[in-house]
């Protein structure tokens, strides 16, 4: 399968990511996409080609047209108010109160911030929207007949919701990618969510729209980041309701477990016959991955792949997290030749 891949994603290397109340290098660094394209070409996957220039309209389809102005001039205002560190959101509007946000990028930045743990760096808005272009690649190759497509995204993006960044994700490069198989002619869409973390922006963007698929598999989030989203009992809402569906799992998962809640989720897209799956990929599973309690193995990443390819959709994978550097190349890909193997 063909991988779209764009250098640009250099262009976001923070250097602060405040964890555990201290600043420590981030977990999402660039080496990550490197470590994976590197592992995509010694496999033999496919082709690796650059983004086309999709420009920002089929962004504005799935996110708020101010909260796009703020991400693109965040980091000109952070510099300009004399900031010297990395852009990181200090206030926030609190709940029940009648708070109300100025210009000032400092409240701006707490009204669009998801968390504190992604700091906004100049270079950071290019490359999300280079992520952006990789996934509407990736979506056109499959749009065009491809059996399947690999977009090498970062910065990640399930997690950024319609008006909201953060863990990592500023554009939801999986939601643009489904939005754009329905503009394209697609009546349903899935999204399959496999990253160890709950895809709590992609679930919100689609949580009233019956002819997107969500379903999650991730750390039960009493435990996990994003901790206020992805509980069995948040099926969407109005005409979609019954069109999320999220599986939190415990800490020590293991295959076994996983595999089910997989095998559940794969049925219930085969139910629901999409013409189009997009899968949110992170790998960030691995038992040695630093920020997740799950324990799966490289040789699993094959029978998940397979699992999916399985259900004979055109499907789209978007690469969102995963943060152990030496496996996270095998892992991903092992997704994808598991997929080609089925
Ligand atoms: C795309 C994705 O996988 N995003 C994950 C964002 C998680 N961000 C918060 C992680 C908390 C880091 N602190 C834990 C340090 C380990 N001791
Ligand atoms: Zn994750």
């Amino acid at each position: 399968m063909l991988t779209a891949y764009s250098p640009d994603h250099r262009r976001r290397d923070a250097q602060t990511e405040l964890s555990d109340g201290c600043l420590v290098a981030p977990f999402e660094c660039p080496e990550r996409a490197e470590q994976v394209l590197a592992r995509v070409r010694e496999s033999g996957l496919g082709p690796v080609v650059p983004p086309r220039a999709f420009g920002l309209d089929p962004v504005r389809r799935i996110h708020d047209p101010a909260f796009l102005d703020f991400l693109e001039q965040v980091w000109a205002e952070w510099t300009a108010s004399g900031a010297e560190g990395e852009a990181i959101p200090s206030i926030w509007p609190p709940r029940g109160t009648d708070a109300r946000a100025t210009g000032t990028v400092t409240a701006r930045l707490g009204t669009y911030a998801l968390g504190a743990d992604t700091s906004i760096t100049d270079g950071t808005w290019e490359a999300a929207c280079a992520a952006a272009d990789v996934a509407l690649t990736g979506a056109a190759a499959v749009a065009a007949g491809d059996r399947a497509a690999f977009a090498l995204c970062r910065p990640p993006g399930h997690h950024a919701a319609r008006d909201l960044y953060g863990g990592y994700c500023f554009l939801n490069n999986a939601a643009v990618a489904a939005q754009t198989f329905l503009d394209g002619g697609a009546g349903r869409a899935a999204v399959l969510d496999v990253d160890f973390h709950h895809g709590n922006g992609t679930q919100s963007i689609f949580y009233d729209r019956a002819e997107v698929l969500f379903l999650s598999l991730h750390g039960d989030p009493d435990l996990a980041f994003p901790y206020y989203w992805g509980r069995t009992d948040e099926t969407g809402v109005g005409r979609g309701d019954g069109a999320t569906g999220n599986y939190p799992l415990p800490p020590g998962t293991t295959y076994g477990t996983w595999g089910e809640a997989l095998e559940a989720a794969c049925r219930r897209i085969a139910d629901f016959a999409p013409d189009a799956l997009v899968v949110s990929l992170g790998v960030d599973g691995y038992k040695d991955d630093p920020l997740s309690f799950f324990a799966l193995e490289t040789e699993d990443y094959l029978r998940c792949g397979a699992r999916i390819g399985k259900l004979g959709l055109p499907t789209l994978f978007a690469l969102e997290g995963g943060y152990d550097l030496e496996t996270i190349g095998d892992n991903t890909v092992n997704v994808l030749l598991g997929f080609e193997g089925a």
